[in-house]
């Protein structure tokens, strides 16, 4: 029996959309998406688990039409879904007014409960959200049956507001394999057939990282799976350590030399290190260096603690140096924070 584990697809996000590739992110979560059906039916992927977040907030009725008919392109997939906390349910929502297609089966209670494929001998449990939250945590007491099936769980959360989850629990319930879903970086357990298969697209910037879905496979002598990467689009973290005579123009220069300028990978630039007391980099300079996302400057102002002694010798500014200059690296910073403060002659 071969399955492939998704979740947290967020159709309907759009990333950066406040960046000039804004409009390209959003339809890469799309395409990514369709990208993962069309795996499942060259490779006659037997079941598609989809454990919670398919759509970033609960679907209208077009995108519910919409997503039944790509479904309906994998007629050989059985598809089990359950809703997150993004998607959740409730009374009335487009989600549980249409069909959804034969070979698609939402375990919509917010109770534990269960499709059972015979022919593949697989039982595929879950539960859905019917509330953005659910502090309540996962019992530890639930164990997979011991009918001669393979039980597949299913669950979305894992973190306090969202179904906490006690994973030395879920390591020892018996099931074949559990199929995590809502946090967005993929994490393979090792002691036990269990994952995160993480979003196949980065959501936002602070999804740094590679980005996928699992695929695996069931039968008498056990279950294997592995990661696979699908996203079209990755963000990295780059620091920059900067020096006294470091300037936005050396900055964006060094950048340009030093980032891969793939149209694949967007960045999130970390300034470090002592600037000029006078420097104030400009992010928009350094923004035209590539694709970068953010920009956090923490920069320190470099000062020239001998020199301001002499000059300030009678004002609050020596005091303030002498009360501060115990030599660690916390009370420099802490020193060099309140003279850009005292000395700036814009604040
Ligand atoms: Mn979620």
């Amino acid at each position: 029996m071969k399955f492939i584990h998704t979740a947290d697809i967020h159709l309907g996000a759009s990333p950066d959309r406040d960046l000039p590739w804004g409009e390209a992110r959003r339809l890469a979560v799309y395409k990514t998406f369709e990208g993962i059906l069309n795996t499942a039916r060259e490779e006659k992927t037997d079941l598609l688990l989809i454990a919670g977040d398919l759509f970033h907030r609960p679907p209208v009725l077009r995108e519910v039409r919409e997503l039944a008919a790509l479904f309906s392109r994998i007629p050989d997939t059985q598809v089990v879904l359950t809703a997150g906390n993004h998607d959740h349910l409730y009374p009335g929502c487009a989600m549980l007014s249409l069909p959804l297609g034969e070979n698609v089966h939402l375990l919509d209670s917010q109770a534990l409960s269960s499709v059972t494929f015979p022919s593949l001998k697989t039982v595929v449990h879950g539960f859905s959200y019917h509330q953005p939250g659910h502090p309540a945590p996962f019992p530890a007491s639930v164990t997979a049956p011991k009918d001669g099936m393979h039980h597949i769980l299913m669950l979305h959360g894992g973190d306090e507001q969202h179904l906490p989850l006690s994973f030395d629990a879920l390591a020892s319930s018996g099931f074949d394999y559990i199929a995590l879903g809502h946090i967005h970086q993929p994490r393979l357990f090792e002691r036990c057939p269990m994952a995160y298969c993480g979003s196949p697209e980065p959501m936002d910037r602070t999804d740094t990282g590679r980005r996928g879905y699992i695929k695996g496979s069931i039968d008498d002598s056990g279950v294997d799976f592995r990661f696979i990467p699908s996203a079209s689009g990755e963000y990295r973290q780059v620091t920059i350590t900067v020096n006294p005579a470091s300037t936005s123009a050396q900055i964006t220069d060094l950048l340009r030399e030093k980032l891969d300028h793939s149209e694949k990978y967007f960045y999130r630039i970390i300034l470090a290190g002592e600037r000029g007391p006078d420097i104030r980099f400009d992010p928009e300079i350094i923004s035209m260096a590539g694709q970068i996302s953010d920009i956090t400057d923490r920069t320190v102002p470099s000062f020239d603690i001998d020199r301001l002694l002499e000059e300030h010798s009678h004002d609050l500014i020596s005091h303030y140096i002498r009360k501060l200059s115990g030599g660690t690296e916390t009370e420099k910073k802490a020193l060099f924070y309140g003279l850009a403060a005292l000395l700036d002659p814009e604040g």
